[in-house]
């Protein structure tokens, strides 16, 4: 076994490295180069990356490039293309990047070339999404369908909504589509007010086919279009399944005919490529879901070929575990400049969280040093309304990643510098700040007073030093979008190898279901529980005596 990352020698130079800038200021950084955008920045994919507002020297890239040769980084990549079962603790492989492989090499995973099945699949959704979309899959009325409900939940629901949302400039005009998840039945009773059964597809989405929500949802669907229609026997013209499960999905009454199939090697959150993206696909149409795939595909070929120095993932994963480890980095806020990604940091909430929330290494230690940071966020516009104060002028270290859109999917006069002035203007007032000596001077020439001027200078000092990345793009198209959603899995899969974590599992999430399940019944004992801690069995008591 060898020895953990943080016991060998380039760890010690980071660490070495990291006192020498520890009390710099970026702008002393940028004040010593005036080329510094131009050494820190690099353009793949449809996506210029800006990473000059960084606490780093070139001498930081080379001991953080040296650390992922240390870890091994490039034969993790190939063991992660070629199939192999880098998902130990489930036994699979994770390869979501044969989902969007438009080169149609081979992927082998237990020696079967998986690649006629993943074709096999999107021609299947190419063939039923050109159905509804030309109006030719019609509803038990003869109607066509107009409204698209995804059932699902965490990967088979925040991937697909992020992406529907994110491109509905190139929605079908016809269709509409919703995305119900949540177990309360508030989420249901509201959208189905708004459906009509005659014209509505569901679509349940379940990897497993057992998610209590999701079959909750999905059953609560059935009933209510049974009801509305009085006949069951339609059920197939308006139910359709995604899942790894065929007897499952039979169980619930889905034709097998109409369930689009994907494979133990597709995690959930890694899952929006596959057919768990018949949604986004049906709303957008085929050839952008393929275009979508496509710009994933050239991120993973960046990621696989381009040298650790010119690679966006490892560069800003390792700049990441920069932070984390030698700066105590907690948190990382993510700041749409673009409204259609209103949904992409709850997205990034899960692939990085659940991906990176771990504990123990690969082979069952604890870890040594710190892990995931809190991943939170909102687009940026808002945000500067609402929680930037703390960005500027809070005790955090906040990394930040600010992503840009030059053009909007609308226009509208004055919109769109608005945008763009705001977001620069953030990215620059956070790393430079403003001293006292500025603010003094800046104060005094709005005319204030010696006393107010007193008064307020402290207060009105922004320190500056936040470190930023700044992505940016032409336009949000599918293909864009595509890559800029495959750069963010392979910088987490980067962390993942340097804190040899497995990002692939997601054990944390089962022990809080198991404990649902056993506390399911008791909900229903006549009288009061005293099983558990007082805490759980006082609130059981407290409910039970209240519920209608
Ligand atoms: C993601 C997780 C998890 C999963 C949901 C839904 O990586 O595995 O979020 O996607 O629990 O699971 P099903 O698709 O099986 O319903």
């Amino acid at each position: 076994m060898k020895p953990p990352i943080n016991h060998s020698p380039i760890w010690q130079q980071l660490k070495t490295h990291q006192h020498t800038l520890a009390t710099t200021h970026m702008r002393q950084l940028f004040a010593e180069d005036e080329q510094r955008f131009q050494h820190f920045s690099l353009e793949s994919c449809g996506l210029l990356l800006d990473y000059s507002k960084h606490l780093i020297t070139q001498e930081t890239i080379k001991l953080l490039t040296d650390l992922a040769r240390e870890a091994q980084l490039a034969e993790w990549i190939q063991r992660m293309y070629q199939g192999e079962k880098v998902n130990h603790t489930e036994n699979r492989a994770a390869l979501h990047i044969a989902l969007r492989n438009r080169s149609q090499q081979p992927i082998m995973v237990d020696g079967k070339d998986v690649m006629p099945d993943v074709n096999a699949v999107l021609k299947k959704m190419r063939h039923f999404t050109e159905s509804v979309r030309s109006g030719q899959w019609k509803g038990y009325t003869g109607k066509p369908i107009d409204t698209i409900v995804n059932i699902g939940i965490g990967g088979s629901d925040l991937g697909p909504a992020m992406v529907t949302r994110a491109l509905r400039a190139y929605h079908h005009p016809r269709l509409n589509s919703h995305f119900i998840s949540n177990v309360d039945a508030t989420h249901w009773a509201e959208i189905s007010v708004k459906l009509n059964p005659e014209t509505t597809l569901f679509i349940v989405a379940s990897k497993t086919f057992t998610t209590q929500e999701t079959m909750l949802n999905a059953n609560s669907a059935r009933a209510w279009f049974v009801e509305k229609t009085g006949d069951e026997s339609v059920i197939a013209k308006h139910f359709v399944a995604v899942s790894t499960a065929q007897e499952k999905v039979i169980e619930f009454g889905i034709n097998p005919q109409e369930m689009f199939e994907f494979w133990d090697w597709v995690g959930g959150r890694y899952s929006l490529w596959s057919a768990i993206g018949l949604s986004t696909a049906i709303m957008i149409g085929m050839d952008n879901f393929e275009s979508l795939l496509a710009g994933a595909h050239d991120m993973d070929q960046h990621f696989l070929t381009a040298p650790f120095e010119q690679n966006m993932p490892v560069l800003i994963g390792l700049i990441d575990v920069w932070y984390s480890n030698f700066f105590g980095e907690e948190t990382r806020a993510v700041l749409p400049y673009d409204f259609s990604l209103e949904l992409f940091p709850a997205y990034l909430q899960q692939l990085v969280m659940e991906s990176l929330g771990k504990h123990v290494n690969r082979d069952g230690q604890m870890v040594e040093y710190t892990t995931c940071p809190i991943i939170w966020g909102a687009p940026g516009n808002n945000g500067q309304h609402a929680f930037y104060q703390l960005l500027h002028q809070g005790t955090h270290l906040v990394p930040c990643d600010f992503i840009i859109a030059i053009d909007s999917q609308h226009s509208l006069p004055n919109h769109q510098d608005a945008v763009l002035s705001n977001a620069l203007a953030q990215a620059h007032s956070l790393m430079m700040g403003r001293t006292g000596q500025e603010t003094a001077l800046a104060l005094s020439q709005a005319g204030l007073s010696q006393e107010a001027l007193a008064l307020q200078l402290p207060h009105r000092i922004y320190r500056g030093n936040q470190p930023s990345n700044t992505l940016i793009y032409q336009k949000l198209t599918p293909n864009v979008l595509g890559a800029l959603i495959a750069l963010y899995e392979h910088k987490t899969f980067v962390q993942s190898v340097i804190w040899n974590i497995n990002p692939f599992d997601q054990w944390g999430v089962e022990l809080g279901k198991e404990m649902a399940s056993k506390l399911l019944p008791e909900l229903h004992y006549p009288k009061p529980t005293q099983r558990h801690d007082s805490s759980t069995d006082g609130l059981l008591s407290y409910i039970k005596a209240r519920r209608r």
